[in-house]
């Protein structure tokens, strides 16, 4: 039976004739194919496996921290102790989880007295096991015991991601969320098999990264109030920053540093008036307006403030990737803004990073090696294609289509509609592959889902709009195979986990919410 009608057929829960042992299968088993992001090959079948108090986790050395990640993640609604062990004893219940070379992303196998996902690396594993999370009962996410028959359905997922970015973006400049939240916004993106989070850290509101060697970017513009109307300022020590490097790396999720540069820079003017071409410091600004600040690119105090920042942000970044904005630089002159790109780009990779920007980068030669993150709302766009010639790589994030701080519709009480209205459907209603126009899907490297934060105060306001959206693009990141039906019945099945989880989610009306 082809993959998206299993796929289909599973998400609408009707049992396979063909494989399911109706005579075993218990009633509450999720179907295999149930799982966002669409794993690539489901083969259900045979009896399903049963979590006991008895199960162990079997995991080797390398697979220890994935093991035991696994084991936090189910106690509290099992009140099993799920001890990870070296080997397990035969007949023990037993979730296995082993190394070894020849597959791509992992393999799941779902036996009546074993699981096995099997990786090439931990990464794999851990994506194996937020799929398992997804196939246990949505009781499974809940913060106290629960008495569940905790069944996973029998057989094999074969899975492995289509493209290898598939990025998050938040906004700390224009509302800063603390270290807990960010971490809480990582761990629910984590579950979609989003492995990178773009962290955009200064803009004209506020400028939110510690940097020692200019010490008043925080002091100055990264207080109490200097968010969006004066509310959300604060900023992350170098300490907060590295301590979120590490929790988003345990769940292999890399964090892509932005400072935004020529323009977005009222907040670092406001400390160094040094900064602007006459030395004189521009009011602070607690507005959303954009595109009215630049660097004085024809000052030599720019590009020593552009390394400096560059190189303390690179030792700070375990990740490839340095972001350095580049986009609504409205106020510095076309020719200068290709002057500085051309001498900027190049310092990202003087410290050992992949520089990364959105799409205008693209205009300078320097753009060649880095990416260029789309963000266009139009179909084409020609510097970018001249780029792609040139060897330039693209992250897919179309404004209207990509962007979780749009509105779903009129009613939405937060976010904007500059760019477009956009219900899951329009989330999920394109293609990374094709959306730009002269940008060949050979170029693409993946996909990102920006939450910018002009009217996003809190973790909750963050939910509301990045859940249900970024499921979609985090499918599309994934996933090798497209069906909004199939999509939309395994959203609406997901519904429940939301609801334990206490993530404050849409309830879009295109969905069928179980
Ligand atoms: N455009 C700006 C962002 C933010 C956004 C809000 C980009 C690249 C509008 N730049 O998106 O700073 O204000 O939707």
């Amino acid at each position: 039976m082809g993959h998206r009608l299993a796929v289909l057929l599973a998400a609408v829960s009707l049992p396979l004739a063909a494989s399911a042992a109706p005579a075993q299968a218990a009633p509450s088993t999720v179907p295999l194919g149930n799982v966002i992001p669409a794993p690539v090959e489901v083969h259900p079948g045979g009896a399903p496996f049963r979590l006991t108090p008895r199960t162990v986790i079997e995991a080797p050395p390398a697979a220890r921290t994935v093991a035991d990640r696994l084991g936090e993640a189910l106690k509290p609604a099992t009140g099993f102790r799920l001890p990870t062990v070296g080997r397990a004893s035969s007949r023990t219940p037993v979730i296995a989880l082993s190394l070894g070379p020849g597959v791509k992303g992992y393999r799941l196998t779902s036996t009546r007295d074993r699981i096995t996902i099997r990786a090439a690396t931990a990464e794999g594993l851990f994506d194996g096991v937020q799929t398992l999370r997804q196939l246990l009962p949505a009781a499974i996410d809940a913060r106290t015991p629960q008495k569940v028959d905790w069944a996973v359905a029998g057989g094999t997922i074969a899975d492995y991601p289509k493209y290898a970015y598939r990025g998050a973006m938040l906004d700390e400049a224009r509302h800063f969320h603390t270290p807990d939240e960010v971490k809480q916004y990582i761990d629910e993106i984590a579950r979609f098999k989003v492995n990178y989070l773009h962290l955009h850290l200064a803009d004209d509101q506020g400028w939110r990264i510690q940097i020692d060697s200019w010490p008043k970017l925080t002091q100055v513009s990264g207080g109490a109030g200097t968010g969006v109307d004066g509310v959300g300022g604060g900023f992350l020590t170098k300490a907060d920053y590295r301590d979120l490097v590490r929790y988003a790396a345990a769940r292999y999720v890399t964090i892509v540093p932005e400072i935004d540069m020529p323009g977005h820079v009222n907040a670092a003017q406001v400390a160094y008036p040094e900064l602007t071409c006459d030395g004189v410091a521009p009011p602070p600004r607690t507005d959303t307006e954009v595109g009215y600040s630049s660097l004085c690119t024809s000052k030599e105090v720019t590009y020593r403030f552009a390394e400096d920042v560059i190189r303390e942000v690179a030792a700070l970044t375990g990740g490839p990737y340095i972001h350095i904005g580049g986009d609504e630089a409205h106020a510095t002159a076309p020719a200068d803004y290709l002057a500085f790109e051309q001498r900027v780009l190049p310092l990202v990779a003087k410290y050992g990073k992949i520089a990364y920007g959105w799409h205008q980068i693209a205009q300078a030669p320097a753009a060649s090696k880095a990416v260029a993150q789309f963000w266009g709302t139009d179909d084409t766009d020609a510097d970018l294609v001249a780029a792609v010639k040139t060897g330039t790589r693209v992250v897919m994030s179309p404004a209207n289509q990509a962007y979780l701080d749009m509105k779903y519709t009129e009613d939405t009480p937060l976010g904007q509609d500059w760019a477009a209205l956009i219900e899951v459907h329009d989330a999920y209603g394109w293609d990374p592959a094709t959306r730009v126009a002269g940008v060949p899907a050979s170029a693409v490297i993946g996909v990102e889902a920006p939450l910018w934060s002009e009217t996003l105060r809190s973790l909750a306001d963050i939910e509301y709009m990045a859940f249900p959206r970024l499921p979609a693009i985090a499918e599309l990141g994934w996933s090798a195979t497209y069906s909004w039906d199939s999509f939309r019945a395994r959203l609406g099945s997901y519904g429940p986990r939301w609801d334990r989880q206490g993530v404050n989610f849409y309830r879009s009306p295109q969905i069928d919410w179980s």
